[in-house]
């Protein structure tokens, strides 16, 4: 009874993210004010992770990682320092606060990891991580990441291309599109206990969105595999797309003939869509998405580009559609 009574009193304290008004929203100016972070060493992780070395994980399991830089995908601006992008994160299983994940994630375990494939596809079943991703090439890749509140970041992630994994299971001519589900562990994951969002989140893709070659599965960042907090030990990246879409620690990928509803739309259908393409002109309906704030700065000091700077290699997915009306 106690647990109970205390989660009934949690999720009323805790609110659900359609009441949070602006002026609630931690802009990176109240979170810098609140916060102090200390200089590393992430400084000598940069020069390794972008010079292509192998590079021996120190966490989350002992895991060499071999990978190759991928040189044609980098991005004009120096990655975000390390304690950012491990360190100001939106992952609401573990609370809602941008310093939360990092705080809480500490008793989550990404190791032993199963993947299940299911759906429209020719190879169903539980995949052991280490399986599914047998044979497919690492790659080192930089991209801006744009989250719908405004900041940004530049990261450098590794992983592979989705395309791999799909072909792999060979999915059927009916699916459409793909959908992808995070862990649902409330033991591990902290704010699960509570009815933040609809667990689990659900985020998809449609298919030649999923099969683009600038689509990834990350499975570490600065080098090293996913801190939790980043969605270990498996996690989407959409680069033209707002972060929203990049859904963490993933479970379950279906392949489907219907467009998913996706966590947000269910939260929110009237301010957040399934394409949530980076579109400066589209306006959230609570703030401008025009310009954006590269962390650590404070001000928005940089003006948002259309599809997030990848406007060369994705409009052709998009010919024709009303893009206001497909936000
Ligand atoms: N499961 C899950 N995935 C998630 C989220 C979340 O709350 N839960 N937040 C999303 C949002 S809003 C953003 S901006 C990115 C942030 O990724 P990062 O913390 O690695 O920068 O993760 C996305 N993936
Ligand atoms: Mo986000």
């Amino acid at each position: 009874v106690i647990p109970q009574l205390l989660s009934k009193v949690a999720a009323m304290l805790i609110k659900k993210p359609e009441s949070i008004r602006p002026s609630e929203i931690t802009t990176p100016e109240m979170y810098y004010g609140r916060r102090r972070f200390m200089r590393d060493a992430s400084g000598a992780m940069i020069v390794a992770t972008v010079s292509g070395l192998a590079w021996h994980s120190p966490v989350n399991g002992a895991t060499t990682l071999n990978f190759t830089k991928n040189s044609k995908y980098t991005v004009d601006a120096d990655p975000t320092d390390r304690k950012y992008v491990t360190g100001y994160n939106n992952f609401y299983e573990f609370g809602t606060r941008k310093s939360d994940p990092a705080e809480n994630s500490g008793a989550f375990r990404p190791r032993p990891w199963k993947v299940e494939i299911g759906g429209l596809v020719n190879k169903p079943g539980e995949y052991e991580l280490d399986d599914l991703l047998s044979g497919i090439t690492m790659e080192d890749r930089v991209y801006r990441l744009r989250c719908v509140e405004a900041w940004s970041m530049v990261i450098p992630w590794y992983g592979f291309p989705l395309s791999a994994l799909i072909e792999k299971v060979e999915p059927q001519p009916g699916a459409k599109y793909i959908e992808m589900k995070t862990i649902v562990r409330p033991e591990e994951m902290t704010h699960q206990r509570f009815p933040i969002l609809d667990w689990p989140y659900i985020e998809g893709l449609r298919m030649d969105e999923a099969m683009h070659p600038l689509t990834i599965l990350a499975t570490g960042v600065y080098g090293a595999n996913l801190p939790n907090q980043n969605g270990a030990p498996l996690r989407l990246v959409v680069p033209w797309k707002y972060g929203f879409k990049g859904v963490k620690s993933i479970q379950s990928i279906r392949f489907v003939e219907e467009m998913p509803i996706n966590t947000w739309q269910v939260q929110n259908s009237h301010e957040y869509g399934f394409f949530a393409n980076v579109n400066p002109s589209v306006t959230h309906p609570r703030w401008s998405q025009a310009r954006e704030t590269r962390l650590p700065g404070f001000r928005k000091d940089f003006d948002t580009m259309m599809f997030n700077g990848y406007t060369d290699q994705v409009q052709h997915l998009y010919a024709g559609m009303d893009l206001e009306r497909w936000k």
